[in-house]
């Protein structure tokens, strides 16, 4: 049995910044499939709640004896154990993994999920959703002036918490990344980086087709 072992499946940014962590630190670990999609969702029936996480969400991480869930937790977590992408400024490092959760991440998962995994979606929503991404994308274009990554010259676990859905194909979020010239440079870095796989490839179980 590997040391780490993540309830995931491929469709989720959140599980990939899990498994982009472990993977970027050479971690032994395995992916174990979570069937978020048919019949209404795994990980939102009352047996699954009851016996890995009450919130119903992935990514979920067993190790050390112990589930965690929340993808700021467990790198947190795993930042700490492999002794990997740690941040120099921790208080400034969980600032970022605060900001991704609420106003980075979300808004970016909800908008792809609306325009590749919901039929007829209501284009004032997507609208809506869209503005909320660019607002954040813009954010994050200025902290990256002058730095490599957030916190300066060096990644930490706040970089890849924010990375979560940028190594999805492009067409699952259709931004004109011109705009943001030092977010696609700081994407790059991470291709770059030994141990680096997209999404698709990193996480298991086959990609659900698009509700279109
Ligand atoms: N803040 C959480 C968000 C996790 C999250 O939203 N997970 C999604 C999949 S990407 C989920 O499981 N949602 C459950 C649902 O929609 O019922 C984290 O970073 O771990």
């Amino acid at each position: 049995m590997a040391e780490f072992r993540l309830h995931c499946f491929p469709e989720s940014g959140g599980c990939y910044k899990v498994a982009l962590m472990l993977a970027l630190s050479g971690a032994d670990w395995e992916g174990i499939w979570v069937d978020y999609f048919r019949g209404g969702g795994e990980t939102r029936t009352p047996e699954w709640k009851k016996r890995v996480s009450v919130m119903g969400e992935v990514p979920v991480l067993e190790s050390d004896g112990r589930s965690r869930t929340q993808s700021g937790v467990i790198l947190t977590y795993l930042s700490q154990k492999l002794g990997r992408f740690q941040g120099a400024d921790r208080e400034e490092e969980l600032r970022w993994i605060l900001f991704d959760n609420h106003k980075f991440t979300s808004y970016l998962a909800t908008w792809r999920f609306l325009l590749g995994w919901v039929k007829d979606p209501d284009p004032a929503v997507v609208a809506f959703f869209r503005t909320r991404v660019e607002n954040a994308f813009r954010v994050v274009e200025a902290q990256l002036e002058g730095r490599d990554f957030l916190l300066g010259a060096e990644p930490c676990i706040a970089d890849i918490s924010l990375q979560g859905y940028l190594h999805y194909p492009r067409e699952e979020w259709p931004l004109d990344m011109s705009a943001y010239p030092r977010i696609e440079a700081w994407i790059g870095r991470f291709r770059a980086m030994p141990g680096y796989k997209p999404a698709y490839e990193l996480l298991p179980g086959a990609r659900t087709a698009y509700a279109a």
